[in-house]
């Protein structure tokens, strides 16, 4: 019995049409699962079923912003009659907001935790009920560094991601006795559209987190997705309210001395 086997599984990751939700996805389908995702758009949900088909994965993509309680319980319906109960839910639709505190809005603040705290409450919510039906379930929410850590300009992402981590020890606390497990996956710094505007050219950032990770290098999403498999398989049923930071090290790392 191979315990990281996803066969037979529905995994639902939101915000998957590209970054690291599409990462983690595809993982999951080539362990076995059925691969759900969602998006804010159409256009950008039919582009990414045409790129998973591309990569040899036959996706359901839905329209439905994570925000929106309705909406995601009405496609949480739709997704268990058209293609059965969710086993797996990776909480991963996020922005982020860089302004420094005192200029930004309390409406800017707002939507980040709306987003990134509010959507995966929302998320959970919705696919509980069947998990525990069903008499098992994982949740996986993607924290970060900035669950752990502050920086300049990240206020409003901070506190939803350092939400977020209590979030999942709240729910693995609530829900373990049904079969549920509940933990966070903390990506360090992952090359994405989301980090683009850090890695240009030059920019300092992009020295910086370099020097401030033991690899010496950006994550990519592929350095996810043995870590996220581990989380979403049976592999981790007695794993629950934990923290997973793939991070290169950072956590670890007071950061290089200056030569
Ligand atoms: P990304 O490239 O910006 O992708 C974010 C995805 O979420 C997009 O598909 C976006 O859709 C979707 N999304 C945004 N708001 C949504 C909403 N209200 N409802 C549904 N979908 C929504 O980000 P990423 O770098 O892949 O990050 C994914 C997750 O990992 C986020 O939670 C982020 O905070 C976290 N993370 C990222 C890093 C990193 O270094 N990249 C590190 C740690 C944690 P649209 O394109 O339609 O807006
Ligand atoms: C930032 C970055 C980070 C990453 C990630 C790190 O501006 O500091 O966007 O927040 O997205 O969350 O784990």
């Amino acid at each position: 019995m191979n315990p990281f086997d996803l066969t037979g599984k529905i995994a639902f990751v939101t915000g998957a049409s590209y970054g690291i939700g599409y990462g983690l996805a595809k993982a999951f389908a080539s362990a076995g699962a059925t691969i759900v995702f969602n998006d804010l758009s159409q256009e950008k949900v039919d582009g990414a079923l045409e790129a998973y088909k591309a990569d040899g994965i036959t996706a359901h993509g839905y329209v439905c912003d994570v925000t929106d309680e309705e909406g995601v319980n009405a496609t949480v319906a739709k997704i268990e009659k058209e293609v059965g109960v969710i086993d797996i839910l990776v909480n991963n639709a996020g922005i982020i907001k860089r302004i420094p505190m005192h200029e930004m809005s309390a409406a800017d603040f707002r939507q980040v935790i709306d987003i990134d705290l509010n959507g995966p409450f929302i998320c959970s919510k919705a696919v509980i009920p069947s998990m525990i039906k069903k008499g098992h379930g994982k949740i996986i929410n993607i924290c970060s560094m900035m669950s752990e850590l502050g920086r300049e300009t990240v206020s409003a992402y901070a506190a939803a991601k350092g939400g977020l981590k209590m979030l999942t020890k709240n729910i693995a606390s609530e829900y373990g006795e049904f079969n549920i497990q509940c933990n966070g996956l903390g990506p360090g710094y992952i090359a994405t559209p989301q980090t683009a505007p850090l890695r240009e050219d030059g920019h300092p950032f992009n020295t910086f987190i370099i020097g401030r990770t033991p690899a010496a290098r950006w994550g990519t999403p592929e350095d996810l997705q043995g870590p996220a498999i581990f989380l979403a398989s049976e592999a981790s049923n007695f794993v629950n309210g934990h923290i997973l930071y793939v991070d290169g090290g950072i956590l670890a790392y007071i950061g290089k001395q200056p030569k």
